[in-house]
């Protein structure tokens, strides 16, 4: 690796992500069903129809994955809590069992000295919630508040950080406009009514945990570069609607108060009554900005209903994931969101990694956080307030819709036997964190 900690300021912190879901093993400890199991049990949705009833099975070997996280010299852990494994109907009563073990974490994890830094939902919505209409239903705020009540009450204490929402486009626009994720609706208005609750719970979140007297909370926010696909403008109104939609629409209702006027041309109609009323809480102020990076998309024009935009093929290497390589983008998005909605408010490069089918000499996976981290610097350089970086992933785990196929972690995790075995990529960053 051509970094070395000392090439960051001396207080820049690295760590490392996971998620509860792709991890823990949520058919065991007692928690409750997620719109994620009937997702995945629905042929179709899932390859292989694989589902996270074991995925890494975190559950019960959190303390040797966090030595793992501890030996490599990560300041920070990233890990989220799962609604349904503390609360297995959503509301009322709570598992203790689940309770139990995020207490467990964050005290292995302190022990460690490994700050813990939490997210609260990272998309396994408890199947109670989602017959109710889950993300479509405006109640879902006030659930998701009471949700934060009870497990930060527990673990707050203790915790770094705390985010609401990881990634409020895919929990939205991925999940109900292309279906590519649970609960797999196609439907614009249940898009429109989830992309405006999802931002009003991360607001009640905040506010949650404010009058829990917590500190350090801010926002989790997936953002991908919008490249016009050629010189038309027509391709360049497509590219600034895309980007609309994926980036400045959830930035914009925490930071700027106000959804941007490109989307509210196709969404406003089908956004809920109200909706102009909700910004106060939207808004809430937060202690810094978390931006989760991983590739950038071609736009062009199609001959659709709105947004009427696609993506084509771009030439730029790719990932596992068919995902292009673009480390310059990351530094554009620094800067932009720096200039344009945060100002002086840390940020965090809250995700950042690739999948790579190479379980042990992961050179490019090395290469792409090389390319990465200088990205980093160039936002540094431009006095970007960067704060911290946070590898995506500690461990393989469950890719969602494309299962146990797609391998992002630093360590290989054999899904027979369960065994961790750290890749090149792992004593890379090892070294240069040392
Ligand atoms: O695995 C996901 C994670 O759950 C959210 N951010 C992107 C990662 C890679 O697709």
């Amino acid at each position: 690796m051509k970094f070395k900690r000392s090439d960051f300021p001396s207080d820049f912190l690295f760590g490392v992500a996971t998620s509860a879901y792709q991890i823990e093993g949520h058919a065991q400890g007692g928690a409750g069903s997620t719109h994620w199991d009937t997702f995945a049990a629905t042929p179709g949705n899932v390859v292989r129809g694989e589902n996270g009833d074991l995925a890494c099975d975190h559950l019960n070997r959190f303390e040797q994955d966090l030595d793992l996280v501890r030996d490599a010299g990560f300041d920070c852990y990233r890990f989220s809590t799962s609604w349904a494994r503390v609360m297995p109907e959503g509301r009322g009563p709570v598992n203790q069992a689940g309770l139990d073990f995020y207490d467990r974490l964050a005290d292995a994890l302190m022990e460690r000295g490994i700050r813990p830094c939490a997210t609260l939902y990272h998309w396994e919505l408890p199947s109670a919630l989602a017959d109710l209409g889950g993300w479509r239903n405006r109640d879902i705020a006030g659930w998701f508040a009471d949700f934060t009540e009870v497990i930060m009450g527990r673990i707050g204490d203790r915790m770094y950080s705390v985010a609401p929402i990881n990634e409020p486009w895919c929990v939205s626009w991925l999940s109900h406009f292309e279906g590519h994720h649970a609960p797999g609706l196609r439907d614009i208005r249940a898009t429109a009514r989830a992309m405006h609750h999802v931002m009003l719970a991360h607001g009640r979140a905040i506010q949650a945990m404010r009058s829990l007297g917590m500190s350090n909370l801010g926002g989790v926010f997936n953002l991908e570069w919008a490249e016009p696909a050629d010189d038309s403008p027509e391709a360049r109104k497509a590219a600034d609607l895309y980007d609309g939609i994926y980036n400045r629409f959830f930035l914009g209702g925490v930071f700027k108060r106000a959804y941007p006027e490109n989307v509210l041309k196709g969404l406003e109609p089908y956004l809920p009554s109200g909706w102009q009323e909700d910004f106060d809480v939207i808004g809430a102020p937060v202690d810094w900005c978390g931006l989760n990076y991983y590739t950038r998309k071609l736009i062009a024009p199609a001959d659709t209903a709105w947004p009427g935009l696609t993506d084509v093929p771009g030439p730029l290497p790719k990932t596992q994931m068919g995902w292009e390589i673009d480390p310059a983008a990351l530094s554009r998005f620094l800067i932009r969101t720096a200039r344009e909605y945060t100002g002086d408010l840390p940020i965090y490069v809250t995700e950042n990694g690739m999948a790579s089918p190479e379980r042990k000499q992961d050179d490019d996976r090395i290469a792409y956080l090389d390319q990465h981290f200088s990205a980093v610097q160039v936002a540094l350089n431009q006095d970007v307030p960067v704060r911290g970086y946070f590898v995506w992933s500690l461990l393989d785990n469950y890719e969602w819709a494309l299962g146990y196929e797609k391998r992002f972690g630093l360590v290989d995790v054999d899904f027979d036997t369960m065994k961790r075995t750290p890749k090149a990529s792992y004593f890379a960053l090892k070294e240069a964190l040392a």
